[in-house]
C-alpha cells in the first residue's frame, strides 16, 4: 500500500549567487502534479483504467500535467525561467506501508497471473512466534 501526503509549497532551488532569490540558469527541482505511484516505478501510469493511479490536479484542469519547465515559488527574480501566475504547487512524499499476519499462503504460480494454479486449495504455512525467554543474571 502506497501512501501520498501533499500540501501546498513551492519548487526547491539552490542559490547560487546568494540573492535570496531565484535566478534564471540556477538549478530548480521542477515538480509535476504530485500522483501515488503504486507500483513504484517513478512514471505516473494512466491508461483509463479502474485500477490506475491517482493524482492530485493542483491547478483543476481535470488532467494531470508534468513538470511545466518554470520554477513555481515566490521568491523568483527570473526573469523567463519563472512561471509568474502559479507560485504554488504540491510538494509531497509518500511512504510503502507493507503489512502481513501471522500465516503466509504458499501456492505455485505456472501461468503467471500471480494467483495460485493450485485448484481448490489453499496451502498455508502457520509461522509460530518463537517463546519469549529472559535469563537474569544476578
Ligand atoms: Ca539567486
Ligand atoms: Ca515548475
Ligand atoms: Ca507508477
Ligand atoms: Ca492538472
Amino acid at each position: 500500500m502506497t501512501i501520498l501526503a501533499t500540501a501546498i509549497g513551492e519548487e526547491w532551488f539552490i542559490d547560487s549567487n546568494g540573492s535570496g532569490m531565484f535566478d534564471d540558469g540556477e538549478y530548480f527541482q521542477d515538480l509535476p502534479e504530485a500522483w501515488r505511484d503504486d507500483d513504484e516505478d517513478g512514471v505516473f501510469d494512466f491508461t483509463g483504467a479502474a485500477d490506475d493511479e491517482e493524482s492530485r490536479d493542483f491547478n483543476e484542469n481535470s488532467s494531470y500535467d508534468g513538470i511545466d519547465g518554470l520554477y513555481n515559488g515566490i521568491l523568483c527574480e527570473g526573469p523567463t525561467e519563472c512561471d509568474g501566475v502559479s507560485t504554488t504547487t504540491y510538494v509531497r512524499t509518500s511512504i510503502v506501508l507493507t503489512m502481513s499476519g501471522s500465516n503466509a499462503t504458499i501456492g505455485f504460480d505456472n501461468t503467471g497471473d500471480k494467483t495460485s494454479d493450485i485448484a481448490g486449495t489453499t496451502p498455508v504455512l502457520d509461522v509460530l512466534q518463537p517463546t519469549q525467554r529472559m535469563t537474569v543474571i544476578s
